[in-house]
């Protein structure tokens, strides 16, 4: 596996996808081999891109592979869709919409679908993340449905969030009230060749002055709005520019460096939390404790609180 992790940092393509694969599938021998030149990782600049499904995520997504192959960058996209790998339907979509650029060396697109309960959003994310770095892409972008999964995953796994909208659904409402507004870097009203359009920047406004405050002191950076049409990429140019200005703050103010530890310090809790677990299940005693206060906690008489702090104490942990 060591060979294979050689063989992604000299850029072989066919390495790079078979170590996603078995990245996808948690392959340990693998990992082990990514772990080990953890150290060494370049750090691209990650942008993610999340909203309502069918905002135009994928469209614009690929708008901007053109605007930074443009700029000479290579670059790398990790498209997660939450639905089952078997049903498929999104993930052609994001490969049809991708598809013009399948041909181009200097770009890889990777769609997945999230590992589910035991690897959570992030998991098989970073680690695809980690080995588009290794492969020397930058930026990455990360493609997310924004509606239903925690928000703080999804701001987590990137340096910059946009949060695409439209006029056209009403789901975009929902965003602004699901709280997605909060991890927003940047607000990207899409379809603005739909009607509605200034409603809704009106809205995004309205739902951005509710943000809460940076402490005193503590630098601010306001989302700017940024209309576009993704399907005939009008707008690309001050999107591109928005961005730029994001990770100008973040690097003028210094939050890069903060922004990568609590990443990776958040994927240590996630794997130390399920490693944990997975333990706890695998031991007779522990496992039989853990569904003794799960049954007493389905039939009423505990209350979950109740239940975990007599587990872990049972457990003397
Ligand atoms: N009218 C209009 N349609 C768009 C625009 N951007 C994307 N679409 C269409 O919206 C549909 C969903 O796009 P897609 O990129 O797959 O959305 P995703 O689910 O957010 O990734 C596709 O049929 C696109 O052609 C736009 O700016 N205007
Ligand atoms: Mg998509």
């Amino acid at each position: 596996m060591a060979d294979w992790i050689e063989r992604v940092r000299g850029g072989d393509r066919r390495a790079l996808a078979r170590s996603l694969t078995l990245a996808e599938s948690a392959d340990q021998a693998l990992l082990s081999a990514l772990d080990s030149v953890f150290a060494s990782l370049p750090r691209p600049t990650r942008i993610g891109i999340t909203g309502p499904p069918g905002a135009g995520k994928s469209t614009l997504t690929s708008g901007l592979i053109a605007a930074f192959r443009a700029q000479g960058a290579r670059v790398g996209v990790v498209a997660i869709d939450p639905t089952s790998p078997f049903s498929g339907g999104a993930l052609l979509g994001d490969r049809l919409r991708m598809a013009r650029h399948a041909l181009d060396a200097e770009v890889f697109v990777r769609s997945m679908a999230t590992r589910g309960q035991f690897g959570g959003l992030s998991a098989g994310t970073e680690d695809a993340c980690d080995l588009l770095a290794l492969a020397g892409f930058d930026p990455l972008m990360v493609e997310t449905v924004g509606v239903g999964q925690s928000e703080v995953d999804v701001a987590g796994l990137a340096d910059t969030t946009l949060v695409v909208l439209t006029p056209a659904a009403g789901d975009s409402v929902q965003a602004l009230k699901a709280g997605i507004m909060e991890i927003a870097d940047v607000v990207v009203i899409n379809k603005s060749d739909l009607e509605g359009a200034a409603r809704l920047e009106e809205d995004v406004k309205e739902a951005l002055e509710l943000r809460p405050m940076p402490p005193p002191g503590a630098p601010c950076w306001k989302p700017p709005i940024v209309r576009t049409v993704a399907t005939s990429e009008q707008g690309l140019e001050g999107l591109m520019g928005a961005i730029a200005d994001h990770r100008a703050h973040l690097q003028r103010h210094g939050l890069l460096e903060g922004l990568h530890s609590r990443r990776q310090e958040r994927r240590y809790e996630e794997l130390a939390g399920q490693g944990l677990l997975a333990r706890l299940h695998a031991q007779g005693a522990a496992a039989a404790a853990f569904e003794q206060h799960r049954r007493a906690v389905a039939s009423g008489q505990l209350s979950p609180r109740e239940a975990a702090r007599r587990l872990i104490e049972q457990l003397a942990l």
